[in-house]
């Protein structure tokens, strides 16, 4: 078995390090210089017509993009019971709604009030910011994790997706998303992707510029 992900640090690739570190399958890592336009060149865009990252192949036989989808099939395919709940176990539909929210809501959401978008809550899925706001707390609840004690690869998606909105100030740091994130980060395997992130950032002068 053999999973390649296409990546960039300064990407949501860098998020889908966390992922394959939390799920411990073996991976390899093929860096696209985005800067050099590798990402959109006629190779490329066979496997990803959007030209984005993060993009993955397994087996050289399938190909995946979108994030979250990348998540959620990593851990149904590799650790169904661990990282995701099993079909007939109804914490599945708590982890389904917060992994599809995180990329349909909070995105949109936080990227619409940060650039002062003008538009009618009731006619987008992402609703007013305030109402986002409340709902993420919601979501996280008393915690630990979105399933309670069950950590889940829909924590990625969602701790990661709060984690870079809070990083480049698109979301007010309510202390529940802080301490939510500041759990998140402690995780060994966080740590870890830090690093190998950390480490592509050199390998690739990504530091100097
Ligand atoms: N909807 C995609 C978004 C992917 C995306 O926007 N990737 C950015 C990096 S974080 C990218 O590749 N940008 C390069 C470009 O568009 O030129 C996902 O969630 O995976």
């Amino acid at each position: 078995m053999s999973i390649k992900l296409y990546h960039h640090p300064f990407s949501r690739a860098a998020n889908v390090v966390v992922m394959l570190e939390e799920l411990g399958e073996p991976y390899a890592l093929e860096h696209v210089n985005l800067m050099g336009g590798a990402h959109k060149t006629p190779e490329f865009l066979a496997l990803n017509p959007m030209g984005k990252l993060p993009t993955i192949v397994i087996d050289d036989e399938v190909v995946m993009t979108e994030q979250a989808a990348i998540g959620m099939y990593l851990a149904d395919r590799y650790a169904l019971g661990r990282l995701a709940p099993t079909l007939d176990d109804p914490r599945r539909a708590t982890y389904l709604r917060w992994f599809f929210y995180a990329p349909s809501v909070i995105e949109p959401g936080c990227a619409a009030h940060s650039s002062k978008y003008e538009y009618r809550a009731s006619a987008v899925g992402w609703g007013t910011y305030d109402e986002m706001l409340n709902t993420i707390e919601a979501a996280i609840g008393d915690g630990p994790w979105l399933l309670g004690d069950m950590f889940t690869m829909c924590d990625v998606m969602f701790a990661g997706t709060l984690n870079y909105m809070l990083q480049f100030k698109m979301l007010d740091a309510r202390p529940a998303y802080l301490a939510y994130v500041d759990r998140f980060n402690a995780r060994p395997a966080v740590q870890k992707a830090a690093a190998i992130n950390g480490q592509a950032i050199k390998d690739h002068g990504l530091d100097k510029k």
